[in-house]
C-alpha cells in the first residue's frame, strides 16, 4: 500500500517511524511518505491560510498549496495502482481529510481501507482548508472527510497517527500473528474480554480460576459472558448494532441477566432493568 501524507508539520508524523508501522516500511509493505504542504506554495512567505470569508475566528487554508499538492501525490502514485478492478474506489486514490466534521472512523472503516492502494491523508490546521478544495478533488479522487470522534484535536496530524495505525496493522504480514486480529475489540461489534498473566496471585487478587482449568469451552463461555458483560457497562451503545441473531442459544440468558431480551435478533434493553 501507498500512503501520502501532507502536513504544514511533517515532524508530527515521525512517530510513524517506530514499532509495528515502521517495520512495515523497511520490509516494504507500506510505501509511506510525507510531504510539507508549505512545498507547494510559491510566494516568499510560504503562505498556506487566510482569513474566512464572512467573517468570524480563525484562518482557513488556502486552496492553491492544497491543489498543486494533491496533484503531485496523486501523479506520483506506484504504477500498479490504478489497476481496474485492484481497489474498492475504482482505481483513484482515497483522500482523507482528518476532520471533526467528518463521517465517524471505525473499524469498519479501517478494513474497507485496508483494500485500497493508495491513501493520502491531507492534514488541515486552523478552521479548516477552503471547500472548494475537497470538491475540486473529487475529480481525481474518493474523498472521505474523517472524524476520530466527537471531540476536537488542533490538526489532523494526530488523528492521522491514529488512522495510520488501525489501517497499517491490517495489511498483510505487518501483524505476525494474524490470529491476534481476529479475537480483540470491535472485531464483533463487542469489546474484549479481560487477560491475565502470571502471576496467578497477586496482591491477594486471583486470576479467574476458569481460566486455570483447562477447560476451553468454559473458557470461551467465560470469555463471551465478559465481553457482554463489559459491553453493556461501558459501551451499550454498541448492543444496539450488535447481531445478537448469531448468538450460541444459551447466551440469551447471559444478556438475560444484564438486563437485555434478545427479539427480532436485536439486544433491547428491558424497561425495569
Ligand atoms: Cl480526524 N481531526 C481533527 N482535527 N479533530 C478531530 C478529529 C479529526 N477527530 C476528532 N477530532
Amino acid at each position: 500500500m501507498r500512503i501520502d501524507v501532507v502536513s504544514i508539520f511533517p515532524e508530527y508524523l515521525a512517530p510513524l517511524e517506530l514499532s509495528l508501522i515502521g517495520k512495515a516500511r523497511q520490509d516494504g509493505l507500506l510505501d509511506l511518505r510525507v510531504h510539507d504542504l508549505r512545498e507547494f506554495t510559491t510566494d516568499r512567505h510560504r503562505t498556506v491560510d487566510d482569513t474566512p470569508y464572512g467573517g468570524g475566528a480563525g484562518m482557513v487554508m488556502k486552496p492553491e498549496p492544497w491543489a498543486q499538492a494533491l496533484t503531485a501525490v496523486a501523479a506520483g502514485r506506484s504504477e500498479d495502482a490504478g489497476a481496474p478492478g485492484a481497489s474498492g474506489s475504482a482505481g483513484k486514490p482515497v483522500l482523507i481529510v482528518p476532520s471533526p466534521a467528518g463521517e465517524r472512523f471505525t473499524q469498519a472503516t479501517a478494513h474497507e481501507l485496508a483494500e485500497e492502494d493508495q491513501l493520502v491523508f491531507a492534514c488541515g490546521r486552523y478552521e479548516g482548508i477552503d471547500e472548494r478544495v475537497l470538491e475540486w478533488a473529487a475529480d481525481h479522487f474518493t474523498v472521505r472527510p474523517m472524524s476520530l470522534g466527537d471531540y476536537v484535536l488542533n490538526g489532523g496530524e494526530v488523528a492521522v497517527l491514529a488512522m495510520v495505525e488501525a489501517i497499517g496493522r491490517l495489511l498483510p504480514g505487518v501483524v505476525g500473528n494474524p490470529e491476534s486480529l481476529v479475537e480483540e475489540s470491535h472485531s464483533d461489534g463487542l469489546l474484549e474480554y479481560p487477560v491475565y498473566t502470571k502471576p496467578s496471585s497477586w496482591r491477594d487478587r486471583d486470576v479467574p480460576a476458569v481460566l486455570l482449568s483447562g477447560n476451553h469451552g468454559k473458557i470461551a463461555q467465560w470469555r463471551r459472558h465478559e465481553q457482554y458483560r463489559r459491553t453493556a457497562e461501558r459501551r451499550p451503545d454498541l448492543l444496539v448494532e450488535f447481531d445478537a441473531g448469531k448468538l450460541p442459544r444459551a447466551d440469551g440468558a447471559a444478556f438475560a441477566d444484564l438486563g437485555y431480551d434478545v427479539v427480532d435478533g436485536h439486544l433491547v434493553r428491558r424497561p425495569d432493568a
